[in-house]
């Protein structure tokens, strides 16, 4: 799980930069700076003192090929990121420099570092536990100012509180029960009862408000995929233009002008959207606009919000109202365009048709109501929830999925308890649940799974 090599990579985007780092982590990282670099009057430095800049040249030891003019920084152990011994080397941030550079850290015995390992070191080392290191890419992706506070909060440890919040309350029932079984021969009294059936419901609203939690979670980490689908002429891409700010999609008024999806990334309030323009749904003999209809009713069953446009100034068809029944079970929205034109769709028909979906009325052509629907954007999101910087939120699948698992174990246990089976059987459902919990914070994880974890880093991180 841990090989003790030093290891080193690129750390920077591989691209034009005014600067470029190479990383350097494990025992040998001083031997190995020192072994390629020169101060200004290209002398050798023995003396590095730790977490200080030192101005000088990479320069390879036999040839005396001189590599790049860097800075270079040495940081000890433990008080650094892998909490091994670290150097940082700040070259020029051009291909040539860094992959000559990185090679030659190689040649002087370091090992090419693989995805995320120099994190996977940090959460091996305990400097981090395991959804602080997760959060870790997380923040590198965040699209959004929101979705970066809430990996900072994970970085932070506030999602790992939570769930050592509820481990807590399992230990401490799974203390009592110890007691209860070793001094005890007969059944269970009644105030250990009492207390083990208090102590697991707050464990089970706990459990019940973390998972809440993982929609917004997930929306906020991922994006929230946003198709926007209608008639052809209706006004979508004008839509996805409003919400850009930019004339992104072409608009015209021929019907069938969008014959592709279009796909942007959006940010409305801090939540991220990946918003989807479609071809304008109608029957067509046009082989291209056909598959484009196709690729619209694909859009509309993927997305995880339906934006439904309709034209106020024309009368709804069977289609339209074939798509307001099914939108009724989904997260969406209807649009209502064109309302500077005289009016002629049937409300009252279409209020009936979706219930409580929100209708919101616009003139894209007056720049009218784009507010409230970044409002109503915003509500979606969240679920009417809101949002606090200091609230654990469950962004990812894994993590989902074990505290799912560990409701389930201690869901088990309240049963168990409630029956009367005897305590062996509901210590065995707590610690599951404890288990579960744990490959949340890494305690209880396989190597598999951070292996996996760690495969879906970046290399030099
Ligand atoms: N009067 C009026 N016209 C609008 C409004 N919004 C868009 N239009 C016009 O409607 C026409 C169609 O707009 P698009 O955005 O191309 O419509 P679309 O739904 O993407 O159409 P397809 O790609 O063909 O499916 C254009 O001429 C727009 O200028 C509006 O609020 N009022
Ligand atoms: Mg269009």
């Amino acid at each position: 799980m841990y090989r003790e090599e030093t290891i080193a990579a690129i750390s920077t985007p591989l691209g034009e930069g005014g600067i470029g780092i190479i990383k350097i982590s494990g025992d040998k990282s001083l031997e190995i700076l020192k072994s390629i670099f020169v101060t200004k009057g290209h002398k050798r430095k023995e003396d590095w003192e730790p977490r200080k800049m030192v101005y000088g040249y990479i320069l390879h030891p036999q040839t005396q090929e001189m590599i790049d003019e860097v800075l270079a920084v040495y940081m000890k152990a433990p008080n650094t990121y892998t909490k091994e011994d670290l150097v940082e080397i700040h070259c020029h941030g051009g291909m040539v420099p860094l992959r000559k550079i990185l090679a030659l850290v190689l040649e002087q015995g370091a090992a090419m570092a693989e995805k995320g390992e120099f994190t996977k070191r940090a959460f091996l080392n305990g400097r981090l536990d395991l959804s602080q290191a997760e959060a870790v890419m997380d923040l590198i992706s965040a699209k959004t100012d929101v979705s970066h506070d809430v990996a900072l909060g994970q970085f932070e440890g506030i999602l790992s509180q939570e769930v050592q919040g509820i481990q807590e309350i399992i230990k401490d029932m799974l203390a009592h029960i110890e007691v209860s079984i070793d001094f005890s021969e007969e059944d269970i009294d009644e105030v250990t009862m009492e207390h083990l059936l208090e102590k697991s419901i707050k464990a089970k609203e706990s459990f019940e408000t973390l998972l809440q939690s993982a929609k917004t979670g997930k929306i906020l980490r991922e994006g929230l995929v946003t198709g926007i689908v209608g008639k052809t002429n209706v006004g979508k891409s004008s839509l996805l233009n409003a919400l850009l700010r930019e004339n992104r999609a072409i608009v015209t008024d021929i019907p069938g002008t969008t014959r592709d999806v279009i796909e942007e990334q959006l940010n409305v309030r801090g939540i991220p959207l990946k918003i989807l323009d479609t071809a304008g749904i109608r029957d067509t003999e046009d082989a291209v606009e056909k598959i484009g209809v196709q690729r619209s009713r694909e859009i509309f069953q993927q997305s995880d919000l339906v934006i439904f446009m309709i034209d106020a100034s024309k009368k709804l068809d069977r289609e339209d109202y074939d798509f307001l029944e099914i939108i009724k079970d989904r997260r969406a929205l209807v649009i209502i365009n064109k309302t500077d034109l005289e009016e002629a769709i049937d409300l009252e028909r279409i209020k009936s048709i979706v219930g409580d979906k929100k209708l919101i009325r616009i003139s894209l052509l007056k720049n009218k109501g784009l507010e409230a629907l970044e409002d109503a954007l915003e509500e979606m999101a969240y679920e009417g929830d809101g949002f606090s910087k200091e609230q654990p939120f469950i962004t990812n699948a894994r993590h989902q999925q074990a505290i799912s698992q560990g409701l389930m174990s201690l869901e088990e246990g309240i049963k168990a308890l409630e029956n009367r089976m005897p305590l062996d059987f509901v210590e065995v459902d707590l610690k599951n649940a404890w288990e579960s919990l744990g490959e949340v914070t890494g305690d209880t994880v396989s190597e598999d799974i951070l292996d996996h974890i760690f495969e879906n880093f970046c290399i030099g991180k």
